[in-house]
Formats: C-alpha cells, sequence, structure tokens
C-alpha cells in the first residue's frame, strides 16, 4: 500500500512522540474533517504531549473559511493555517511554537495522515530543502531529525492512517492519503471521490476539465476522451481517467472546501 507498512509507521511515530516536547498535527484545509486524525490526537492525550494544530494547504482555500476553521478547532486546540509551499502565514507558525513549547530549545515532531505537507513544513522551518516531499502519499518512510533553529529541533515522521480505516479505499483517496496506482480498482473510490467534490464545489469538473455529467462513471468517460486516454480500439482507459482524478484531487488541481459545523449543529 505505501512503501512502509501502516504498523511500522506508527511504531516510529509513537517512539518519536515520545521524545517530543511539542507536536504539530498537519491537516489538509480542503478537508479538515477527513485528515484530522483523531488516533493520534489520543495517543498525544495519553502521553500528555501539547498539540498545535495546523491546517496546510490554506492557498487553495478562501481565507473567510480559514478563519471559520481556526476558531473552530481552537475549542479544543490552539490552531495556525499556514501554506508550507507558498510560505504564507509561517511566521505565525513560529510564534505558536514559541508560545506553546514548554521551554526552549524545544523538539517538536510534525505528524498526521500521507501527504498533508509535514516534510514541507520540515523544509519551510529549516529554510531549505532537507526532508523529501512528493505528490504520492506516504513518500516519508523513517524520521528524520533536523536542527532547524538554534532554538528548534524538528522531526518529519512518516504518514500514519488509523488501523481501522486501512482497508477503505474510498476513504483514503478522499484524504489523499494512498497512491492511486497502487489500487487494484481505482474506479469505485474515483467514483465516491467525485460524488464528495461535487457535492461542495459542483462546478469543479467543468473547471478543469471542460466536461461534466451527473453521472460519474460519465464523466470519468468524458474526461478520459478530453485528455486523449484511449484504449486501442478508441473505447476510453476509464482506470486512467480514474487515476488522473484522484492524481488531480491530491495535486490541488481539483478543489473543495466546507465551513466547520455550526455552535447548534
Ligand atoms: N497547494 C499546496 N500544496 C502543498 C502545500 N504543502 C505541501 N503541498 C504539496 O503536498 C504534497 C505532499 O507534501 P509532503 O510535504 O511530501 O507531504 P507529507 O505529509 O510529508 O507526506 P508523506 O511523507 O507521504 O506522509 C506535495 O505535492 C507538496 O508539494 C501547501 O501549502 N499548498
Ligand atoms: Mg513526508
Amino acid at each position: 500500500m505505501s512503501r512502509v507498512s501502516q504498523a511500522e509507521a506508527w511504531r516510529r511515530v509513537r517512539n518519536i512522540l515520545e521524545m517530543s516536547d511539542l507536536v504539530l498535527e498537519v491537516i489538509d484545509a480542503r478537508d479538515p474533517m477527513e485528515t484530522r486524525n483523531r488516533k493520534l490526537e489520543d495517543l498525544l492525550g495519553k502521553l500528555g504531549k501539547p498539540l498545535v494544530i495546523v491546517i496546510n494547504k490554506a492557498d487553495l482555500i478562501p481565507l473567510e473559511v480559514l478563519k471559520e476553521w481556526k476558531e473552530y478547532l481552537e475549542r479544543e486546540y490552539p490552531t495556525v493555517f499556514i501554506s508550507a509551499k507558498n510560505r504564507l502565514g509561517t511566521r505565525k507558525l513560529i510564534v505558536s511554537i514559541k508560545k506553546y513549547a514548554p521551554r526552549l530549545p524545544v523538539r517538536v515532531s510534525v505528524v498526521g495522515y500521507p501527504n498533508v505537507g509535514k516534510s514541507t513544513i520540515i523544509n519551510y522551518l529549516k529554510g531549505r530543502h532537507v526532508a523529501e516531499t512528493s505528490p504520492i502519499p506516504g513518500w516519508t518512510i523513517g524520521e528524520q531529525i533536523v536542527k532547524a533553529k538554534q532554538w528548534l529541533i524538528v522531526i518529519d515522521t512518516p504518514g500514519v492512517i488509523p488501523a481501522d480505516e486501512v482497508k477503505d479505499d474510498a476513504l483514503l483517496i478522499i484524504k489523499g492519503a494512498i497512491d492511486p496506482s497502487k489500487l487494484d480498482d481505482p474506479i469505485p473510490p474515483a467514483i465516491k471521490l467525485i460524488m464528495r467534490i461535487k457535492s461542495f464545489n459542483p462546478k469543479a469538473f467543468m473547471d478543469r476539465y471542460g466536461v461534466d455529467s451527473e453521472d460519474p462513471l460519465e464523466l470519468l468517460e468524458l474526461i478520459g476522451r478530453r485528455r486523449g486516454l484511449l484504449m486501442k480500439g478508441g473505447n476510453v482507459n476509464i482506470r486512467g481517467a480514474a487515476i488522473a482524478v484522484i492524481r488531480d484531487w491530491i495535486l490541488g488541481k481539483l478543489i473543495y472546501y466546507y465551513r466547520p459545523p455550526t455552535r447548534s449543529g
């Protein structure tokens, strides 16, 4: 499924958490609920480690929605939103680390689902490329300890998936947490993803591909044809189209967002 087994990834993350003074949990701004890792948060609670939630990929969604998520999540944990890739909001991240660190110098681990941008954040904090990043989920296999500043040691970790989710391909695709080319059949998860994207952003497919349909399978066919994904005989390679859609989602080329639940809801 990924380059490292999830059992091994969890084992490594647990070891890192034990030696951390502060933990950054990274989530994806496009789907904060689905990329928030409750299993990790439970573990941190048990270990008694302070946590800051980092909403990453803030460049992909509107500022006013980011502010709503920050306010919502801050009922539970201190929260910042940043775009590690575009280096936006990252000064606030430094301020938060200093504020919530029990002492300086501080050891901060960066954890979360695969592909949320943990290694990109490590590189930002260091100020140069020291951790490998990739649009392929499950890229980081081992921990990497980086002295980012005189007072700051940051630790990159492999993405972790709760055990009860590892077999749910459709859910993991929505979370952007697995590599679609590894799936036996990417078509059913792609269909679920299409339906989720459409439910929040009806224009997403017209904007991205210039085609649309109410029927997700037909939409895959239209996208495949548009992209020239044809098989011998001229039929559309639906599997290829499914992988293309999932990749675009992972790459942030398909976007949706939603607002946090209201206080009464
Ligand atoms: N749009 C956008 N993309 C980002 C941002 N930060 C990271 N990415 C992209 O997200 C993908 C994953 O980034 P990584 O830093 O490798 O993610 P990771 O959490 O370390 O992933 P694993 O090692 O697989 O667990 C890459 O294609 C990054 O370029 C961001 O702020 N905005
Ligand atoms: Mg990584």
